[in-house]
């Protein structure tokens, strides 16, 4: 293993490059179920834990709490709060701030979006059970990447029954509509503002810009029309993340969604975390995807290190004295096998099974 700190400033990674299709098992290969069948199950560590000295609840940047205090002022003039959350974790990491400063006071509309990235019949039914039985009335499933139709047709349904139906408390007067759109980073709350507008109006540009990263939107937006009759607009807001996690799992699970901030995690310990989570659920598809040449491992160091020799994954790295030393690129495969899962590749993405099968049990 090398040591970290000994690498000079200049780096560069050698060798054969990542490159998703490469390493892609065929779609039956990913099935869990196969994968499941064909390995022997690794031996599994009791818990998932971290050092103590890496204090994970401290990913709630100060800007957010500002921002938050702006949605509340803003909140007597809408008339109907959407919440997205991401739908690969469908009950975990959703804001409560939002439940008692926001939803408690307008209606609200739970849109699970990035459905694309969940087998959404196995998993539909169960978590919708699990919300209403908990109070939420509405829930609504999209792809705002793709701009499904279907999905796009039932939000603007359940939207208009919501907003010619529920008491519009001072706003009876008022003849236009109003929603924001809430949520924490990255989950597509922007998409939608696009997606929806595009629907309705058939208007393709952006009115919000969207990004790849969390903290794209860094303050709630203006209105944007997105219906003309009844005439609808919309408020994007940035993403607001609860100030604490209840547990480890929760902030894992955000962080392998990509849901915070890429600077305030650390790729070692989410890789690790995957591959605890993958074990768990006992999904070996890693093993095809990694080329591991012994099969499924619980040790992530044991792991990244076979699949860097099997891939050929180095970084040349020069020393203090001048000399270049070619190393295994550690760091690097740990952000590959992250990445593997953030593009949909281990099938089922579905982060909230776990909690999921305890409940219907
Ligand atoms: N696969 C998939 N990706 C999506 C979907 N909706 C949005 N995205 C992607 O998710 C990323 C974040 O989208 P945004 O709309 O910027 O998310 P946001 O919630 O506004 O993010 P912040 O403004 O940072 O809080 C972008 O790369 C989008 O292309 C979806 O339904 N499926
Ligand atoms: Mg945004």
């Amino acid at each position: 293993m090398f040591s970290r700190r000994n690498l000079s400033l200049k780096i560069c990674r050698i060798g054969s490059r990542f490159c998703t299709t490469n390493l892609q098992c065929s779609s039956s290969e990913a099935v869990q179920g196969k994968a499941t069948t064909s390995y022997t199950p690794p031996v599994l560590r009791p818990d998932f834990t971290i050092p103590t000295k890496l204090d994970y609840r401290q990913w709630f940047p100060m800007h957010m709490r500002v921002q938050m205090m702006k949605m509340e002022g803003k909140l007597r003039a809408m008339d109907l709060i959407i919440e997205v959350h991401d739908a690969r974790i469908p009950i975990t990491g959703r804001n409560d701030n939002f439940q008692k400063s926001l939803y408690s006071i307008r209606p609200h509309i739970l849109v699970l979006n990035k459905m694309d990235l969940i087998p959404l019949k196995k998993y539909k039914q169960q978590v919708e059970d699990f919300h209403y039985e908990r109070g939420i009335k509405k829930i609504i499933w999209t792809d705002c990447k793709a701009r499904t139709k279907n999905a796009m047709d039932d939000l603007k349904a359940a939207m208009l029954e919501v907003l010619t139906t529920e008491p519009r408390y001072n706003r009876e007067q008022k003849a236009e509509y109003q929603v924001m759109v809430v949520g924490i980073p990255n989950v597509g709350k922007s998409s939608l503002v696009n997606a929806l507008r595009f629907s309705a109006l058939g208007i393709q540009k952006k009115a919000v810009a969207v990004g790849a990263r969390p903290g794209m939107t860094v303050r709630v937006q203006n209105k944007v029309r997105i219906m003309d009759i009844p005439p609808v607009y919309m408020t994007d807001t940035p993403g607001v993340l609860t100030p604490t996690y209840r547990n480890i799992h929760e902030a894992m699970k955000l962080a392998l969604c990509d849901l915070i901030l890429q600077t305030q995690t650390n790729i070692y310990y989410l890789a690790d975390y995957l591959l605890y989570w993958l074990n768990k659920t006992r999904n070996y598809s890693y093993v095809k995807l990694l080329n591991l040449p012994d099969g499924p491992s619980d040790d992530i160091a044991l792991a990244l290190k076979k699949a860097c020799i099997a891939n050929d994954w180095r970084i040349s790295a020069r020393l203090p004295g001048g000399q270049v030393e070619d190393r295994w690129d550690i760091d690097g495969a740990a952000e590959r096998f992250v990445q593997l899962y953030r593009e949909g590749n281990f099938h089922d993405a579905c982060l909230d099974k776990d909690i999921l099968k305890q409940w219907s049990m």
